[in-house]
């Protein structure tokens, strides 16, 4: 048996990078960014929790990414279907399309009556709804940047209640409108189940193998749950296929940091994006405990690598 030696996330000494008293109002907890680079900075679109306990989707900026600041007020946002009132926003997933950046999220209308919402922009500044949030009970929404086989296609989770098990699924669509043609994804022609609950983590990205693709997978205790981080490479033309994944957890909450540990949830780590820079690594933004933000950094390569060490047998 072979353990692993070597931490291949390696987490910035100065987390978190963003923590609810950085913010330019009171509110509860910063956490679970959508990230991106646009122009010279590096955008998070973090969950805030003002302290009417409702999530909403607030910008912070930085030009070195690791001092973000937080906008002074949270973006404009696109008003939800009159048929689909939504209360709660949170965990967007940012993909960029040519010049416009498409964002999936999480349109909530209470715990367990969740819908994948999209809409889109083209500078952070002003948001446009694509679509009215799709059918109930589905969550983790992730846009792959490049149509497949002619159709727009996306991770999603559906789910029915919060305490059941769940797992990823492959949807498409013509328009971004209309979602169908789903499946779940699998290993060795199996439905893929890693974890008690598992689902799309970052916007899949394009390497030589496939789709490289940060999924978090949930662990039960006797009084809760643990969210941790691998990865996984998608096939390029049937992203339902897994080619090779990660066999132990990649990120995860370790006991010596408070930040990942106390807040409103703790035991949580748990990432909407991954940016790829030039020099081969990955900034992985991650939400901590449900409160704060921290870096991890990796090389996309050695993932890849540890991908495909455990390769699918079909
Ligand atoms: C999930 C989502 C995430 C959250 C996680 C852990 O169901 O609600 O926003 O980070 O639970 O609490």
């Amino acid at each position: 048996m072979e353990f692993a030696t070597k931490k291949y996330m390696v987490k910035y000494e100065n987390n978190p990078v963003m923590s609810p008293s950085m913010m330019p109002i009171q509110c509860l907890y910063t956490f679970n960014p959508g990230a991106i680079k646009y122009k010279d900075e590096y955008i998070l679109m973090m969950d805030v929790t003002t302290l009417d306990d409702i999530h909403r989707i607030w910008i912070a900026r930085s030009k070195d990414g690791y001092n973000f600041k937080a906008d002074p007020q949270p973006p404009k946002w696109p008003a939800p279907d009159p048929t689909h009132p939504e209360t709660c926003t949170y965990d967007p997933r940012i993909t960029q399309i040519g010049d416009e950046f498409i964002i999936l999220y999480a349109s909530d209308l209470s715990q367990n009556n969740v819908r994948v919402g999209i809409i889109k922009t083209k500078d952070f500044e002003t948001f446009e709804r694509v679509a009215i949030a799709s059918e109930l009970g589905n969550r983790n929404g992730a846009l792959f940047p490049e149509k497949i086989n002619g159709l727009y296609c996306r991770l999603d989770r559906p789910f029915g209640n919060e305490q059941d098990p769940c797992s990823m699924w492959v949807s498409y669509s013509p328009d971004l409108v209309f979602w169908g043609k789903s499946e779940p994804v699998k290993f060795n022609g199996v439905p893929f189940m890693d974890g008690f609950k598992m689902g799309a983590g970052a916007v899949p990205i394009r390497v030589k193998e496939g789709w490289l693709e940060f999924y978090h997978t949930v662990s039960t205790t006797c009084n809760g749950f643990i969210y941790r981080i691998k990865a996984c490479i998608l096939d390029a033309e049937n992203p339902a296929k897994i080619l090779g994944y990660t066999k132990d957890f990649l990120l995860y909450p370790e006991p010596q940091n408070d930040y990942e540990n106390e807040g409103r949830v703790g035991n949580v780590t748990f990432i909407c994006n991954a940016i790829p820079e030039p020099d081969g690594s990955i900034k992985i933004y991650y939400g901590a405990a449900d409160t704060n933000i921290g870096l991890a950094t990796c090389n996309m390569q050695e993932i890849i690598d540890l991908c495909m060490a455990n390769p699918c047998n079909e």
